[in-house]
């Protein structure tokens, strides 16, 4: 019954904006740790409910024992759980913010501009594109985040996690797909009435005719 409902849950977790339908390594390791604390917090979940229920069937017990008796090992073990869980998932999550850094040579770096309520993409070339960002495939790609009127926030959920874009400053993130084909990608900062329209898609090509195929697109 229960795996029913998860996998038919889970199932609705597919698709062009899923976090947990990743198509590149950065966006792995976040999938990974959304699977790591959603196991977390059924581990942590069910050893409260049951000390729950020992406690409610010891109840009786505990009124008849003296102060300080034997069952304050529940209220520990109440305290030692959480800590223990929250420990590993926090170690985790650190782990996984340090191998998502732009760390080591990338195959190009983008200049993105976000703005009320477009994107704009320019590429070493000197060529831009408005609205489609055009990649390779296999290599890491950076992108330089700008923003020119307000905050914004740049996120394409099967690539990697997301990254603000805020006026006058520069946030880079390192973005890469496996496979070619196109990632949907959102505005994730509420940016003013425009902010649900404001989208772009991914174009990712083989690494090998990526050059000939983005010269000839943009
Ligand atoms: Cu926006």
């Amino acid at each position: 019954m229960v795996m029913v409902f998860l996998a038919s849950t889970l199932a609705a977790c597919e698709g062009a904006l899923s976090t947990i339908d990743p198509a590149g390594p950065s966006a792995a390791r976040v999938a990974d740790l959304w699977w790591c604390m959603l196991g977390g917090s059924i581990l942590l979940a069910t050893l409260v409910f049951a000390l729950l229920l020992v406690g409610l069937l010891r109840r009786g017990v505990a009124d008849r024992e003296k102060p300080g008796n034997k069952s304050v090992w529940i209220g520990w073990l109440g305290l030692a759980m959480p800590v223990t869980v929250l420990m590993v998932l926090l170690g985790f999550a650190l782990w996984v913010g340090e191998r998502n850094l732009p760390t080591g040579p990338a195959a190009e770096t983008i200049e993105v501009t976000a703005y009320n309520y477009g994107w704009e993409f320019c590429y070493e070339d000197g060529s831009c594109s408005e609205d489609v960002l055009r990649i390779p495939t296999g290599r890491p790609v950076d992108l330089d985040i700008r923003a020119t009127d307000v905050i914004h926030s740049l996120w394409i959920p099967r690539l990697a996690g997301k990254m603000d874009a805020i006026p006058g400053q520069v946030n880079r993130l390192r973005i890469q797909a496996d496979a070619s084909g196109t990632y949907e990608a959102v505005c994730a900062e509420y940016c003013g009435v425009g902010h649900a329209s404001h989208r772009f898609v991914v174009e990712a090509y083989e690494a090998e005719n990526a050059n000939n195929l983005m010269g000839a697109a943009r």
